[in-house]
C-alpha cells in the first residue's frame, strides 16, 4: 500500500495507524501547497480533491477521507483491536468520535493555518477551545477516547490537537487532554511516525 502524506498534516493519523497495525506501506510525500509529488507528478491525478491523506491499495484502488482510511486499516488487522467490531454499538461510538474530530475539530483548527482574516481566526479559535474543553471533560478517568484501550480515533485526536501548538490555541489548562497527548506521544508507533515525517529530532 502507499500513503500519500504531508508532514504533520491530518495524514499523520493514518500514518500512525499503519505503524500501530504493523502493515507495510510506502509513504509518498505530496505537497499540499504546490500539489506536486517529489517526482513532479500532479497530485490532482492521484486525488482530484487535491488533499491528503490518500491510501493506495495494492490493486491500485485509492481510498480518501481520513476517517474511512483508518477504519479500513483497523479492519485489516482485527487482532490489533484498533477499532471495535463492525455492527457493534461500540463501533458506532468510535464513528461518533471520528465524526466529531473531523467535523468539529479538524477543519476548524486546520483553517487557522490558512491566510484567513484575523477576526475569523479569533472566532474559530474560541470555538475550537470550547470543543477541546468538552473533549477534556470526556477524557476524565480515561486513558483513551474509547476507555482503556487505544483505537484509531486516538491517532486522529492526537494529530489534530497537535496543531494547537501552531495556531495559538491554549490547552495548558486542559489536564486530561494534556495527559492524553503525553500518553500518545510515548507510543512507539507515534514516535516512529513523527520521526519519519521529520517532526522529531
Ligand atoms: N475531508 C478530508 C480533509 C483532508 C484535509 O483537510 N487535508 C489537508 C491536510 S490536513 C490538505 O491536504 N489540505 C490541502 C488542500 O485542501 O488543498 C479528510 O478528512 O481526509
Amino acid at each position: 500500500m502507499k500513503l500519500y502524506y504531508s508532514p504533520g498534516a491530518c495524514s499523520l493519523s493514518p500514518h500512525i495507524i499503519l505503524r500501530e497495525a504493523g502493515l507495510s506501506f510506502e509513504p509518498v510525500l505530496a505537497s499540499t501547497k504546490t500539489k506536486k509529488l517529489q517526482d513532479g507528478t500532479d497530485f490532482y491525478t492521484i486525488n482530484a480533491k487535491g488533499y491528503v491523506p490518500v491510501l493506495e491499495l495494492d490493486n491500485g484502488e485509492r481510498l480518501t477521507e481520513g476517517p474511512a482510511i483508518v477504519q479500513y486499516l483497523a479492519d485489516k488487522v482485527p487482532a490489533k483491536n484498533l477499532a471495535p467490531a463492525n455492527g457493534t454499538m461500540e463501533r458506532y461510538r468510535l464513528q461518533e468520535w471520528l465524526n466529531f474530530i473531523t467535523s468539529e475539530l479538524h477543519k476548524g483548527i486546520g483553517f487557522m493555518f490558512g491566510p484567513a482574516a484575523d477576526d475569523a481566526k479569533a472566532l474559530m479559535r474560541a470555538k475550537a477551545t470550547d470543543r477541546l474543553k468538552w473533549v477534556d471533560e470526556q477524557l476524565e478517568g480515561k486513558s483513551y477516547l474509547m476507555g482503556d484501550s487505544f483505537s484509531v480515533a486516538d491517532a486522529y485526536l492526537f494529530t489534530v490537537t497537535n496543531w494547537t501548538k501552531h495556531t495559538g490555541i491554549d490547552i495548558s489548562g486542559m489536564k486530561n487532554l494534556g495527559a492524553f497527548m503525553a500518553r500518545m506521544a510515548a507510543r512507539p508507533a507515534v514516535q516512529e511516525a513523527l520521526k519519519a515525517e521529520g517532526l522529531l529530532k
